[in-house]
Formats: structure tokens, sequence, C-alpha cells
């Protein structure tokens, strides 16, 4: 490691100023993340609705409360050097040095850690939505096709599925029950996507997909493909129905030998 060289950057009144701004800055930011998840925004993006949609919800609030936090300090240093070292005069304000070792190590640490931290959330998030349970309490197998979607309960015999322009196939679901699905293609790719869920994934024709889905709220969404996939891609919607088991059995039977 080389010998530190003093700039005067560092005993700069500029720097600890900002430094004095960011700490606590930085401190509510952590700790805001640390001790509320809930009380987070949600910049923009679904909840979830799903066990597994929630936990890439709150993997979306961590990535953006962490690109706040990196990007408040990155545009409060290019302030800090735009104003205090703008051109006053003929004369260069800054220290000209070569070389500062502990700048440089805390330059690239600091970067690498965050990626690496990012990085643990991210694989702990991916496991955890691509986990498919052992006994499902209902399978579902979709099938996406030029230019709608068939869903085929295999326990039950039941199938619902486009019947032209406007008429979309419902995805029945009972709440708080872990349904595994298995996606393929007829034709072309496809992406079965359902933005409430924080959901895609892609329909490959000769590729099977496993998922699961556990909805945790009754409510009705819409659902469609995320892929472009032909002339009436734009028509390949679905209604998602989220009910409680008894609504659910009652929906099967009223569809069983229809
Ligand atoms: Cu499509």
């Amino acid at each position: 490691m080389g010998r530190f060289v003093g700039t005067g950057f560092e005993q700069s009144r500029g720097v600890r100023r900002v430094a004095r701004v960011l700490g606590p800055i930085g401190g509510i930011g952590v700790a805001g993340v640390v001790l509320s998840a809930c009380n987070i925004p949600t910049f923009g993006a679904f909840k979830g609705n799903t066990v597994q949609g929630n936990s890439t919800f709150h993997l979306w609030q961590g990535f953006f409360v962490a690109s706040i936090f990196v990007g408040g300090i990155t545009f409060a240093l290019l302030a800090l050097a735009i104003i205090r070292f703008r051109r006053k005069g003929e004369s260069i304000i800054p220290k000209q040095i070569h070389g500062n070792t502990k700048l440089e190590v805390f330059y690239t640490v600091v970067p690498v850690l965050i990626v690496a931290v990012l990085y643990f959330f991210t694989v702990r998030v991916e496991n955890k939505v691509d986990t498919v349970a052992r006994n499902p309490n209902l399978r579902v197998d979709v099938t996406g096709f030029q230019w709608g979607w068939k869903f085929y309960y295999p326990k039950y015999g039941v199938t619902t599925i486009t019947k032209g322009v406007d008429l979309y196939p419902t995805l029945e679901l009972p709440v708080g029950e872990t349904a595994t699905f298995r996606l393929v293609s007829n034709d072309v790719v496809h992406g079965f996507y359902m933005p409430e869920f924080d959901f895609s994934r892609y329909a490959l024709p000769g590729v099977t997909n496993y998922f699961d889905f556990t909805p945790q709220h009754t409510a009705n969404f819409l659902g469609r493909c995320s892929q472009f996939c032909g002339l009436y891609h734009a028509d390949m919607l679905f209604y998602v129905h989220v009910v409680s088991p008894s609504q659910f059995q009652s929906w099967i039977h009223a569809h069983q030998g229809s």
C-alpha cells in the first residue's frame, strides 16, 4: 500500500460539511430499511399479491433505496466539485496530486461491497421465487398459443381457453393455497405476464417452465402476454380471479363437464 498523500481535499471544509449532511441521511436510509419494510414507498411497483411476488417487491424496494442513497452521495459530491472548485480566476484551486491510496481503496471496496450485498439479496429472493412446492394444493397447466391462453386443471379435468377476440379465459385461484404452474407454448415465444403479481415468465416452444403462486388476497386481475408474438398479441389477455377456497370449489364444479 502506497504512502498516503495529503491532498488538502480531505481537510477541506466542503468535504466535512457534506459528510456532516450525508452521514445522518445515510444512517436514516439504512435504519429505514432495517426497521420498517412496510413504511417504505412502493416506488411505482405492485406489492406482489402472492408470497413469491411480495418477495420480488421487497427486493425492488431495497434496490430503490440503495440507488437513492448512492445517487444522493454521487450528486452531492458532484455539486461540491462543481461549486467549490469552479473557476474563480487564473489559478487552479485544488492541489494537483498523483494518487491517493486511501481514496482509491475506498472507492474500489465500497462499490464492490454494495454489489455483493445487492447480489446476496437477489439470489435469496430468486431462490424463493423459483422454488416449486413438492406437494402443491393445486396444479395448473398453462399453454400459450397464437393468440390466447389455455388453463387446464388436471386434477379436476377443467379447461378454460381463449375463444376469440374479447373472449378471454379465466384463471381461478384459491387464496392462501400454493398452485404449481406448468407453462408451455404451442407455437412461438409468449410471455406469461401477471403485472400485479410482479411476475413474468417466457412460454417457450419445446421448453417447460414450472413456478408457484401463493395468492395472499382475494381480488381480480388482468394478465397479458409480455412477448410480441404476432398480429393479435395485444389481445392475449386473461382474467385472474383470486377467490376463497370454497368459492374456488364451486367454480370448479360449475365448470366440470362443461
Ligand atoms: Cu403472445
